[in-house]
């Protein structure tokens, strides 16, 4: 009997390690200041319910054995069409309620027209615009990086 208990608690275990992380680490998400004459891209998320609308710096779920910049890339490629170059970091981390942990990090275009293919709309904001804007309209989690990204763009 032990033997079966044994082997039941080894394939329970093993189904719960399947269906979530395999570590403790809290998961990162990066997102991306994409700056281009003077001004950085914000893109009006399209999901979940509580976020649609808001404004957010592009990203989204490092991978596993991904680095930041490899999946932040691969990230702006799926949502805008383009390709970038990661720059430092902006900004401190931010930790999620959720346990995400959530680092910005100032991009230049390489290539390609960003284009909101999986958000509701995408816009170029100035230093001015930023200032002006409803941090009710940002994505929570992202209205601390506003003012390093406004400091950001008028030194640009
Ligand atoms: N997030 C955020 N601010 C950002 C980017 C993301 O607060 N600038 C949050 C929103 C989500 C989580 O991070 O709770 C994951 O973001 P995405 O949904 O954009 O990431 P993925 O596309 O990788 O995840 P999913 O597969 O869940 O869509």
């Amino acid at each position: 009997i032990a033997t079966f208990v044994t082997m039941g608690w080894l394939i329970a275990t093993r189904a719960a390690r399947g269906a979530h992380r395999t570590d403790d680490r809290p998961q990162d998400v990066v997102a991306a200041a994409i700056v281009d004459d003077g001004r950085v891209l914000l893109a009006q998320r399209a999901h979940p319910a509580e976020l649609a609308g808001k404004w957010e710096l592009p990203g989204g779920r490092v991978e596993s054995g991904e680095t930041h910049a490899t999946a932040l890339t691969r990230e702006i490629r799926e949502e805008l069409g383009a390709e970038i170059e990661v720059a430092g970091r902006i900004g401190a981390e931010v930790t999620h309620p959720n346990g995400l942990m959530l680092y910005a990090y100032r991009a230049r275009l390489r290539s390609g027209t960003p284009a909101a293919l999986e958000h509701l709309d995408m816009q170029w904001f100035s230093a001015d615009e930023l200032r002006r804007l409803d941090l009710d309209d940002v994505v929570p989690a992202d209205r601390d990086w506003i003012p390093e990204l406004c400091a950001v763009l008028d030194d640009a």
